[in-house]
């Protein structure tokens, strides 16, 4: 008989643990207010920057009545209503990518973010083109790649084509950050790969620098 029980007692107790586990969603702290302060807490005490994919309590505490707590993220739009105050708590699923929460009146100062699972990998460098001609007619340009007139340069990285077809005129390009040049007497063609910033980018030919001669604005 108290075998039995013992056994039945065992039973139960490896039956509870997982379903227990299971129950038991990460705490998160999150507060705003009373003064001009928002913020989101790990279990540890420490501001959330990264979490794991999941299930997770977020307990709310709104202290005020002039701000309010809105967290938004893949799958996740919460916010307490700005007269509220006292505490709620949400049991919210995170997903991989980047959540942020607000007061939204005051979303400039009062803000933070954190990433679940792995960080988004940034955004490849943006590249601009640009084409620069010399010859064989005494005339230089600076195009797009597709021949057009730049417009709306931005500060970063350029691949610069430098086409020189005269022996008489070379291509330097002087401001923005740079200062490069083909050979007068060369000719050919070479692809710069510069980093230009905010500024005026002058190009001209060194052989005729008043005739032959232009500039765009980056930035
Ligand atoms: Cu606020």
């Amino acid at each position: 008989m108290r075998f039995r029980t013992l056994i039945l007692l065992a039973l139960g107790a490896t039956l509870l643990a997982p379903g227990e586990a299971l129950a038991q969603n990460t705490k998160l702290q999150a507060s705003v207010g009373p003064g001009f302060s928002i913020r989101l807490l790990g279990p540890g005490g420490a501001a959330v920057t990264r979490l794991a994919p999941g299930t997770y309590d977020i307990v709310v505490r709104d202290l005020s009545e002039e701000h309010n707590f809105h967290l938004r993220g893949p799958g996740v739009d919460e916010t307490t209503s700005l007269e509220f105050v006292g505490t709620v708590t949400w049991t919210v699923t995170l997903r991989d990518g980047r959540y942020t929460f607000v007061c939204d009146p005051h979303s400039d100062s009062m803000q933070g973010s954190f990433v679940v699972g792995e960080e988004p990998p940034p955004p490849p460098p943006v590249v601009q083109k640009l084409v620069a001609t010399v010859g064989p007619r005494a005339a230089i340009t600076l195009r797009n790649a597709n021949g057009g007139v730049p417009r709306n340069l931005k500060p970063g990285l350029f691949t610069i084509v430098v086409r020189d077809r005269s022996k008489l005129h070379n291509v330097h390009l002087a401001g923005a950050g740079i200062n490069r040049r083909t050979r007068i007497a060369g000719t050919g063609t070479v692809t710069w790969k510069v980093r230009l910033t905010r500024g005026t980018l002058r190009f001209y030919s060194d052989a005729s620098p008043r005739r032959l001669r232009g500039s765009v604005r980056i930035g």
